[in-house]
């Protein structure tokens, strides 16, 4: 196939209204100041031809290395096929149908385990088209290194496909279609202006600098645009660590992302708090040091009862201290919290030394640990920089973190698990300074995966009935978000 300017395909691209300038009302109700449709190109087979040139082109400038090709269903099957057809390469078509597992391969065409397929989709926003489609693949036992995007939106789809080892390659990102179409006359400086601010205010990262090797930055706002995945398909992830995708298929089973705070001073009490609400909780969250008769078989009961409902157990320990004295808090003393706790969580103020202390003690024992980033207290001074610290200390210890305590969602890696205190079902606070906030805000506004509640159950007239009211807002709170579309996902709805 002949060289393709890309210039002259945007200005087609832009003729056919693929790419398109107005007010276009998302799903999510946002406005947003343009639309991206290549699903009309299989009505114009020339800039098909081009198009696939295109892709194939990058593919050999790459010098990518694979058995077989694979688009993303269904705007980039025809892509991909021409491309496997002109230049003779194998390829493999990802059935898009859910749940026929049993009778229906997911991957059609042959290929050994192993194989590697290079992945083509026509746009990406956040990713997640992508990514869903490497899980499918995957799961059959293929790998996939690279993936090949005609259009990039420009709003970390690539920063996130990169934290799951998928290497993506854009042809031609969005700043490219705008200084083309500006130059061109076909549209003002004003509507360049109104997509970039869109662009900027709606990316999951801050842009990164070339050479710029420091964790991006995430952003503090409505998250109803970025990747959602299901806790199944997060759970199913290759370098999800067990305990966060146990606790994500606890989540999806149980239908419940909340974690009760069991703040109380009697070892009964909370015993029966745990057998009592067990049923509607993903994770009980202890504070053993406030018992007020801690022995050594209490923790042997709790550990029954959490088997028996299917719940995990979080010591709210908040590890603070050098490396060598946490090792010897974790494991012994009186409450031996290593041996009964699935979860713990430390400050990250000691620097690295506190996890590495940590992990020496809870990995072997298969066990993870959550990085305090944020506080829901009022005046906490984990803010800003100590919370890009905590998500780069997370990163380079994964094999042990498995997420946060954050006020909202503040890492893109899908297989970390942002968990939120602070929750009531009104917002406002106490009088030392705790700051309460919904469960709606929390999951669907902020983009948590789990609710933390104690008073707001514990101090209700009935626990039981208040425990279900959480679990249920919280859990409408998350379906809501993933029927959320979120642009770009498959080509960008509106
Ligand atoms: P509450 O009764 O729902 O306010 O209890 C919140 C619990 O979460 C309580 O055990 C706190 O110690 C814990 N917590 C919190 O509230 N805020 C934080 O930032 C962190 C933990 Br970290």
């Amino acid at each position: 196939m002949a060289n393709v300017c890309v210039k002259n395909l945007i200005l087609e691209l832009h003729e056919v209204n693929a790419v398109k300038f107005g007010e276009y009302k998302l799903k999510s109700g946002m406005m947003a100041p343009i639309y991206i449709d290549l699903r009309v190109l299989v009505s114009h087979p020339k800039l098909m031809n081009q198009v696939s040139s295109l892709i194939y082109q990058r593919v050999q400038e790459k010098e990518l290395q694979f058995d077989s090709v694979c688009g993303v269903p269904y705007t980039a099957l025809p892509l991909a096929t021409i491309i496997c057809s002109t230049n003779e390469l194998p390829m493999l078509i990802r059935r898009k149908e859910a749940k026929d597992y049993g009778t229906k391969r997911m991957v059609e065409g042959s290929f050994r385990e192993g194989d590697t397929c290079l992945i083509i989709e026509d746009t990406v926003t956040t990713g997640s088209s992508i990514l869903e489609t490497a899980q499918v693949l995957n799961k059959e036992g293929l790998k996939v290194n690279d993936a090949i995007v005609l259009m990039d939106r420009e709003q970390g789809g690539a920063e996130m496909l990169d934290s799951q080892g998928i290497r993506l390659h854009p042809i031609i990102p969005l700043s490219k279609v705008l200084d083309v179409l500006q130059t061109a006359e076909r549209i003002d400086a004003q509507t360049v202006r109104s997509v970039r601010k869109f662009i900027q205010e709606n990316n999951t990262f801050s842009p990164k600098k070339e050479n710029d090797n420091s964790t991006p930055t995430p952003k503090k706002q409505r998250v109803e645009q970025e990747l959602r995945l299901s806790y199944a398909d997060r759970a199913k992830l290759p370098n999800v660590h067990p305990v966060a995708s146990k606790l994500l298929n606890i989540m999806e089973e149980k239908q419940s992302n909340l974690c009760v705070s069991a703040d109380v001073t009697s070892s009964e009490e909370l015993l029966q708090l745990a057998d009592r609400l067990g049923p509607k909780i993903c994770m009980l969250k202890t504070h053993i040091d406030i018992l007020e008769d801690f022995t050594g078989n209490f923790c042997e009961k709790l550990q029954a009862l959490a088997e028996k409902h299917n719940f995990l157990i979080f010591e709210d320990r908040k590890f603070a201290d050098i490396g060598n004295t946490v090792k010897h808090q974790y494991e012994g003393g009186v409450y031996r919290i290593s041996s009964w706790s699935h979860i713990v969580n430390a400050h990250v103020v000691p620097g690295p030394g506190v996890v590495k202390g940590l992990s020496a003690v809870g990995k072997p024992l298969g066990r993870g640990c959550l990085l305090v980033a944020e506080m829901t207290s009022q005046g906490s001074l984990a803010t800003g920089e100590y919370t890009k610290a905590s998500l780069h200390m997370a990163e380079e210890h994964s094999d042990f973190v498995i997420g946060f305590i954050c006020v909202s969602k503040i890492s893109q890696r899908p297989g970390f698990i942002h968990m939120t205190p602070g929750v009531q079902m009104q917002a406002g606070g106490d009088l030392l300074g705790q700051q309460y906030t919904t469960p709606e805000e929390v999951i669907y506004n902020k983009g948590s995966d789990v609710i933390i509640v104690g008073r707001g159950i514990l101090e209700a007239p009935d626990r039981l009935k208040a425990a279900e009211s959480y679990r249920k807002s919280g859990w409408d709170a998350y379906t809501k978000s993933l029927n959320q579309c979120p642009i770009g996902a498959n080509g960008l709805h509106v």
